[in-house]
């Protein structure tokens, strides 16, 4: 069976992965594909360094093989909380007001994608996989070629893919892009991303995609395609069944004494419009008076980037924000929001989902999500709570039979808030059957086996096949 190289900008140690409280998707998503290989996850340990030396602190726990480097504070700055959080992460999500054009971060990106190049080339066995994630190192492909790589590499893009005239903004966006065609393998979450992508390299690069959307470039033929990620539905599932999760579903449902539940979790990040989500909760609460004690909204925000001043301000609004609607709308025996800004073991956060009438899901824009998809999971089938989801999320191109709004329309979410909360049982039953098929059939095994798939240049269910034969051989 051939390796899988895993390199992505953090490698979070999987057996922390329930007790870390604030994981991200990447991290949740990779700690279940690499269980399953015999396989190295290489990356930045998320420790500073006084001195860049390259040494690989390699470990292997629960079955993956992780090897990190320190970083020092200059790559840190003008890597991470610049080019990637303060350039790219904006950018890709539309928010050119908060992108940064700083060349002290591109130099810094350059910098560290070559070190990143440097440390993991003697790592590469000849018959390797090479799987890049993310913004952070799109260029790593191109070095490690440079460097005479000749094996299979892809690059699994986790966040959306801007328009062409956005992505124009970026001083160096052709080479940029250049570089990503190193890749054998190009993964976006949707087909609107790869749109997009395929749209900038037609119209910025001259080059012509074939029919059936595969670019050549340098005699060499490129795959790029739309995967889209899922959650690890049985652990997830498993997880939801468990005492701690009951315990978590059952103290919360005491707390709040009756009422109907809102809920939504989110790392603390102005792409998830928790803002907009706010005030078209409180727009419910003042449309319908009669209902504001009977209806609690509870957003868990653990705090992310927190080194990045946009991050700090979305922090300091939010705050001001809860403060003013709960001061508007609370009475002595209750306040509409409670506002967390906490991580929790992902049992316990199984047991909030379950015990919510309403998740609530509105980012401006989104990779995919998997908040959604998690939350579709730990529902009772037959009582299941009622999903509004962000029509600009990737998860909304799956999840069709949510209630999709436009989050940027206060009235409109306020509006499906009230009509989520009166929904028949069996319309909630009806939904809920189709959007947990899909969460369950489009899961993360089906999403890494499309992956490899395309890297081995095989069709999906062959590739899934052949590693399940692996695994029991
Ligand atoms: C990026 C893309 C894409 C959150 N709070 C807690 C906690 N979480 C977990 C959730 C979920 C994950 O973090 C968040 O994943 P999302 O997909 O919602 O968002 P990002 O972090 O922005 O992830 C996104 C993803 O990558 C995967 O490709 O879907 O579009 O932006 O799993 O449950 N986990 C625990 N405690 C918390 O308090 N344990």
């Amino acid at each position: 069976m051939n390796r899988l190289i895993v390199i992505s900008n953090r490698v979070s140690v999987p057996n922390a992965a329930g007790a870390a409280g604030a994981q991200g998707g990447l991290a949740v998503a990779l700690n279940s594909a690499l269980r399953e290989h015999r396989g190295i996850w290489f990356g930045w340990s998320g420790q500073e360094t006084e001195e860049f030396t390259g040494h690989l602190n390699m470990q292997r726990i629960d079955d993956v093989t992780t090897a990190t480097i320190d970083l020092e504070p200059q790559d840190i700055e003008e890597y991470y909380n610049g080019y990637a959080n303060r350039t790219l992460w904006p950018l890709f999500h539309y928010r050119i007001d908060l992108t940064e054009y700083d060349r002290n971060f591109g130099e810094g990106y350059e910098r560290v994608n070559a070190r990143f190049a440097d440390a993991v080339l003697p790592l590469i066995e000849p018959d390797d996989l090479v799987w890049v994630h993310d913004y952070h190192l799109l260029p790593l492909g191109s070095l490690l070629r440079g460097k005479g790589v000749k094996n299979r590499m892809g690059l699994f893009l986790h966040t959306p893919w801007p328009p062409t005239r956005l992505l124009a903004s970026l001083p160096f966006h052709e080479r940029l892009v250049s570089s990503m065609l190193e890749y054998d393998v190009i993964g976006f979450q949707t087909e609107e991303w790869l749109g997009s992508f395929l749209h900038y390299v037609e119209k910025e690069m001259g080059l012509a995609i074939n029919e059936d959307g595969s670019i050549d470039c340098n005699g060499r033929r490129i795959v790029a395609q739309a995967f889209p990620i899922g959650i690890d539905y049985d652990e997830f599932v498993e997880g939801a069944r468990s005492d701690e999760a009951r315990e978590a579903h059952d103290h919360l449902k005491a707390s709040v004494r009756g009422r109907k539940m809102l809920i939504g979790v989110d790392r603390l990040d102005y792409s998830k419009g928790l803002g907009e989500r706010f005030e078209s909760f409180s727009r419910f609460l003042t449309d319908n008076p009669d209902q504001a004690a009977r209806v609690v909204l509870l957003q868990i925000a653990p705090p992310s980037r927190g080194d990045v001043a946009s991050y700090q301000q979305i922090r300091e609004d939010l705050e001001r924000k809860t403060g003013h609607i709960n001061g508007a709308h609370a009475d002595v025996a209750f306040v509409p929001i409670r506002y967390v800004n906490r991580g929790y073991p992902r049992r316990q956060l199984a047991g909030f989902y379950r015990a919510a009438d309403i998740g609530l899901v509105t980012p401006l824009r989104d990779g995919m999500n998997l908040v959604a998809k998690e939350y579709v999971a730990a529902q009772d089938p037959d009582d299941p709570g009622v999903l509004i989801l962000s029509q600009f999320t990737g998860a909304a191109l799956q999840l069709t039979d949510a209630l999709l709004v436009n989050p940027h329309s206060i009235e409109h979410v306020g509006e499906t808030i009230k009509r989520a909360l009166e929904m028949p049982l069996a319309e909630r039953r009806r939904r809920h059957e189709k959007l947990l098929a899909s969460v369950r059939d489009e899961d993360i095994v089906h999403w890494r086996n499309q992956f490899v798939a395309a890297l081995f240049g095989r069709d999906g269910d062959g590739a899934g096949d052949r590693l399940a034969r692996d695994e029991a051989a």
